[in-house]
């Protein structure tokens, strides 16, 4: 039956591109013709369901090729596997410990864990935070909130904008007179990023917040973005020799311009390395990196480079004292902790770390390493690797409890089920190990704010701050840290690394602001 409806309909003229006949051109006309003889009709003349024409055809063809080439492109490769399970690893918890943290922080209640001015007692009072200076993060420390510009220290404001407004009219400012944070001068879009943007030293150069601007590096070097693994260029400005920074930027300094490389990852070829061409140039708008099996993308030399070697101290026991409960007040995540950290296990010596979150209660690790982009290496007790904590600078604009506006530098950790942006907390074992130099005690008291100057001279961010235990860690490790950066690495680099780190001896401040967060904040230099 249904044959016998194909054929009558197949004799059926076609009428609907007939219908017109001088509006379609000729060739089109023929073609049309003979696609409407494939078309089939029921025995009322309506039109049914049958081959495909071709134009429909070459429609969906090119509709399954552009699916094949935007999956291929696009979609990640499924049997990918990038080593992830590391992170999985987990540290043997004691909940028990949450308890003892506990009676700790009832215990001292006039201590002044984040060095804040406010004791433990005032910040339960005030709901604020004992472990952080500036509970709402608005710039202003729950100190000056309470005591100078009377501000809800758990209500975020602006009075920060305000103020460095009314300083600047004050002083006869504009946003237009640059000022310098350290040796970087800066020239900001808006008044949002003169109030709120700051800047800490990294590893290998510069790590941004909140800033959108114009910035200039001290010494002739190059400087390119770093993210995800990959260095791209910066706006450039000659005249200035300034760089354009876009909010929060990564940046990498280098003592030479890097070369620009196109890479092409095939499915089965693996990677090639193009050097710029128009052709290039081309792939790499056409098949951008989305992670496909097909992709082409810009990176520099540095890029290509092996991976720099991580820095090892061989994995011993250190010393771990469980029934020390001053642990937890120990380790404010001041860059000097980090970097008495890090001179540790260059000296070769592991560091046990008590990691501890609020619901989980503690674990205890060993750190016996760091990687090129400061990642700390992480044993367990028993000494068996199980990752890494990966570790961020970071930097904000602050007033602190004289009502003096500057910056503060810290770090954030995560990893391994912890997230210092949760409130888990770090602590070393003992820092006293190594006190048997005579010059710790003659280290200066600096702290991690540092004041906001108007003068011609720069001067150090010496506030004082209450006697706690984490203030006497800190002096302790200043001086250790300023030996940390004279003292050469030894342990084999690549050549690549020791000319980035030519570049930031070249232009570290003499405080050594890199690792100590120390910075000034400088107009009319
Ligand atoms: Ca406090
Ligand atoms: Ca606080
Ligand atoms: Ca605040």
């Amino acid at each position: 039956m249904d044959d016998l409806l194909k054929k009558r309909a197949r004799i059926s003229p076609q009428k609907k591109d007939l219908k017109n006949p001088q509006k379609t051109p000729i060739v089109n006309r023929k073609l049309r013709i003979k696609d409407a003889e494939k078309i089939s009709y029921n025995v009322n003349g309506k039109k049914i369901r049958g081959k495909l024409t071709t134009g429909k055809k070459v429609g969906l063809s090119f509709l399954i090729v552009i699916c094949v080439v935007f999956s291929v492109l696009y979609l990640p490769p499924l049997f990918h596997s990038d080593g992830m399970d590391a992170d999985q690893a987990v540290l043997s918890m004691n909940r028990a410990a949450i308890k003892e943290y506990k009676t700790y922080l009832k215990n001292n209640p006039d201590a002044d864990f984040d060095g804040d001015g406010l004791s433990n007692a005032l910040e339960d009072e005030y709901k604020t935070e004992v472990w952080n200076v500036d509970t709402d993060a608005d710039g202003i420390s729950d100190y000056a909130e309470l005591y100078v510009t009377e501000t809800s220290p758990v209500d975020s404001s602006t009075i920060l904008l305000d103020e460095v407004k009314d300083s600047d009219e004050k002083e006869g400012r504009t946003l237009d007179t640059p000022y310098k944070i350290d040796d970087v001068i800066f020239w900001p879009d808006d008044y949002q990023s003169k109030a709120y943007g700051a800047m800490v030293r990294t590893l290998h150069g510069y790590r941004f917040f909140n800033y959108k601007g114009w910035v200039r590096f001290p010494g002739n070097i190059s400087a390119y973005g770093y993210r995800d693994g990959v260095h791209y260029e910066l706006k450039y400005r000659k005249a200035e020799d300034a760089y354009k920074i876009e909010s929060t930027d990564e940046v990498r300094i280098y003592e030479n311009p890097l070369d620009i490389v196109y890479q092409t990852e095939f499915p089965f070829a693996g990677k090639v390395q193009l050097e710029e061409s128009f052709w290039t140039k081309m792939m790499d708008v056409v098949f951008p990196e989305k992670g496909g099996f097909f992709n082409c993308r810009k990176v520099t030399s540095a890029d290509l480079m092996e991976k720099e070697e991580d820095v090892t101290a061989q994995l011993e026991t250190p010393l771990i004292n469980l029934s020390d409960d001053a642990r937890f007040g120990k380790n404010n995540n001041t860059l000097k902790d980090m970097s008495w950290l890090r001179k540790m296990i260059e000296s070769g010596k592991c560091v046990a770390a008590s990691l501890y979150s609020d619901n989980n209660g503690e674990a205890v690790a060993v750190l016996y390493g760091y990687t090129a982009d400061g990642s700390l290496l992480v044993a367990d007790k028993d000494l068996n690797p199980v990752g890494r904590l990966t570790i961020l600078e970071c930097s904000q604009k602050y007033m602190d409890k004289e009502g003096t506006i500057g910056q503060r530098s810290w770090y954030e950790f995560e990893g391994l089920g912890f997230d210092s942006g949760k409130g888990d907390r770090i602590s070393f074992f003992d820092y006293s190990q190594d006190t048997s130099d005579p010059a710790d005690d003659t280290a200066s008291a600096e702290t991690e704010q540092e004041e906001l100057t108007d003068g011609h001279e720069e001067q150090t961010g010496e506030t004082e701050q209450p006697e706690t235990q984490t203030e006497t860690q800190a002096e302790a490790q200043a001086e250790t840290q300023t030996e940390a950066q004279t003292e050469p690495q030894s342990d084999p680099q690549t050549e690549a690394q020791t000319e980035t780190q030519a570049v930031e001896a070249e232009t570290a401040a003499p405080e050594g602001q890199g690792d100590s967060g120390d910075t000034v904040i400088t107009f009319g230099f």
